[in-house]
C-alpha cells in the first residue's frame, strides 16, 4: 500500500520549496495502512521542545495501537521525529505510560553509556518533554471540540532504521534475540515497584479467557455465529496453555521487568541488519521471561503474513527458531531457574494461543482494541495464532532439543 504524507505551507502562504522532499512523501511504504495525516499535528508538534521546525508528516510502521507520524524537519541534516497519539482506549492512563517509558529508556541508556562494546550500532529511545516541561501533549475534549481526549508523545526518529514484519535472514533473527536478551539483562537491576501496571493483567491468560467468554455475549453484528470451530478450538486448549501463568502464580517463576511486546517490528535495523534498537516501550512492566521469549518466536518464526487467509502458508521456521533461541538464551539462560527452563519449550504456544484469543476477543467485540484495515481481520489473525499454537505444540520436541546446549 501507499503512505500517506502532507507537506506544509511556509508562512508566507507559499508551497516549501525542497521538492526533494516530496519523494519520501509519496514513496511506498510497505504494509503500511492508508491514513489520513491529521491537519493538528503542526500545532501538536509545536508544543514539544524542539529547536527544528515542521515541513511534512508521513503515517508510519505498522504497529496495531498507536497511531505514529514521522514528522519531516526544515533544513538539510536536521533530526525527523516520530510524534504518536497515544491509544487511550488501550492504556487508561498516559501519564504513567510516559513515567515508566521515561525511567526505563534512561535506565537502558545509562547502562548503554557504560558499555563501550555495545555502542557502536546501539541506541536507546529518545522521549522529547514539551516546552512545558510535560511528558506528553494533551488536549481535553471541550477546548478542541473532540470526541475523546488526545493524548501525543515525541521521540527522535531513529535515523537509516527499518523494521520488517517477516524477517528477512537469519542474521536479523539472531540479532533481534541479542537485543531481546541483553535487554532482559539490563533490566535486572531495574526497581521493579516503580513501574505502573500500563494494561492491568496483560499477560494474564486467566483473564483475556474471561474477556473472551463475555465477548461471547457481546457478539457483535452476531459474528460469532462465523466461529464455532474456532471457539471449541478455544475452549479444548486452555487447561493446557495455562501452565506457564500458573507456575507464576504459585510462585514457582518469577516476575521480572520485562517488555511484554517483542514481536519483530518492534525491533529496529541497520542497513547491515545489525538490531539497533528496541522500541515500543508501552507494555514494559513486571511480566514473564518465557512471555517474551515466547511473544518474539510466535511472531518471528511465523512463515506468513499475520492476517493471511492463507492458512496453509502459515509454518513455524526452525531456522529462525533456533537462531533466535541462540541470540536470547546465550544472554539469559543464566537467569533462568528450573521450572523456566522446564516451561520454555511451551512458551511460543502459549503466547500464540493468548494472541489469537485476544485477536478473536476483539473480533467478537467488534473490532475495539487492535486496528484493522479490512473486515474480518481480526478474526484472520485468531486463526493464524491458532495455527502457530498447532505449529508449536507438533515440534515441542525440536523445539526442546534446540534450547537444551544453552543450559548445559
Ligand atoms: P504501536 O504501539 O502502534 O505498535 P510503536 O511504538 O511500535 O507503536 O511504533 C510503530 C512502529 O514505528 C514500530 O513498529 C517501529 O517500526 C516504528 N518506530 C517506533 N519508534 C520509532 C523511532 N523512534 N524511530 C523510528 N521508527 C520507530
Ligand atoms: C500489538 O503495538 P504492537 O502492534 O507492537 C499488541 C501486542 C500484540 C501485537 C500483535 C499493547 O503490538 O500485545 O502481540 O499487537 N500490543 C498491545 O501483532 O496490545
Ligand atoms: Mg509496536
Amino acid at each position: 500500500m501507499y503512505a500517506v504524507g502532507v507537506l506544509w505551507m511556509d508562512e508566507m502562504g507559499g508551497f516549501l520549496r525542497d521538492l526533494r522532499l516530496l519523494y519520501p512523501i509519496v514513496s511506498l511504504e510497505p504494509s503500511h495502512p492508508m491514513s489520513l495525516i491529521p491537519p493538528e499535528i503542526p500545532e501538536i508538534f509545536n508544543q514539544f521542545a524542539v529547536p527544528e521546525r515542521l515541513q511534512g508528516a508521513l503515517s508510519y510502521g505498522s504497529g496495531h495501537i498507536n497511531k505514529s507520524y514521522k514528522i519531516l524537519t526544515r533544513g538539510d541534516r536536521t533530526p525527523n521525529y516520530l510524534l504518536q497519539k497515544i491509544n487511550h482506549r488501550v492504556f487508561e492512563n498516559p501519564r504513567q505510560l510516559q513515567e515508566n517509558i521515561h525511567a526505563i529508556t534512561s535506565h537502558l541508556a545509562q547502562k548503554l553509556k557504560n558499555s563501550p562494546a555495545k555502542i557502536n550500532h546501539q541506541t536507546v529511545l529518545s522521549v522529547i518533554p514539551t516546552r512545558s516541561g510535560d511528558n506528553l501533549v494533551y488536549r481535553d475534549k471541550d477546548s478542541y471540540n473532540l470526541s475523546s481526549p488526545e493524548f501525543w508523545r515525541l521521540y527522535k526518529f531513529i535515523e537509516g532504521s527499518r523494521y520488517f514484519d517477516i524477517p528477512q535472514n537469519r542474521k536479523q533473527v539472531h540479532q533481534a534475540g541479542i537485543v531481546f536478551g541483553n535487554f532482559q539483562r539490563d533490566v535486572e537491576d531495574f526497581p521493579i515497584d516503580r513501574l505502573h501496571d500500563t494494561i492491568p493483567k496483560f499477560h494474564n491468560l486467566s483473564h483475556k479467557f474471561a474477556q473472551f467468554q463475555a465477548s461471547l455475549e457481546v457478539n457483535f453484528q452476531n459474528r460469532r455465529k462465523n466461529c464455532l470451530p474456532e471457539i471449541q478450538f478455544v475452549q479444548k486448549h486452555l487447561n493446557a496453555m495455562l501452565s506457564i501463568n500458573r507456575a507464576a502464580e504459585e510462585g514457582r517463576i518469577p516476575y521480572r521487568v520485562t517488555h511484554n511486546d517483542t514481536k519483530f517490528n518492534n525491533v529496529l535495523f541497520d542497513q547491515h541488519d545489525n538490531a539497533i534498537c528496541i522500541v515500543d516501550m508501552d507494555t514494559v512492566m513486571p511480566g514473564l521471561t518465557l512471555f517474551d521469549y515466547g511473544d518474539a518466536i510466535r511472531s518471528l518464526t511465523n512463515t506468513a503474513p499475520e492476517d493471511t487467509t492463507n492458512i496453509e502458508d502459515v509454518n513455524l521456521d526452525l531456522t529462525r527458531l533456533e537462531a533466535f533461541s541462540q541470540g536470547f538464551l546465550s544472554k539469559t539462560s543464566s537467569l533462568l531457574n528450573s521450572t523456566e527452563r522446564d516451561l520454555l519449550p511451551q512458551a511460543g504456544a502459549t503466547l500464540s494461543y493468548m494472541l489469537g484469543l485476544r485477536f478473536f476477543t476483539d473480533y467478537l467485540n467488534g473490532d475495539k482494541y487492535f486496528a484493522i484495515s479490512k473486515p474480518q481481520q481480526n478474526l484472520d489473525r485468531a486463526r493464524v495464532q491458532f495455527k502457530m499454537m498447532v505449529n508449536f505444540k507438533k515440534s515441542e520436541g525440536f523445539i526442546r532439543e534446540i534450547q537444551q546446549p544453552y543450559f548445559e
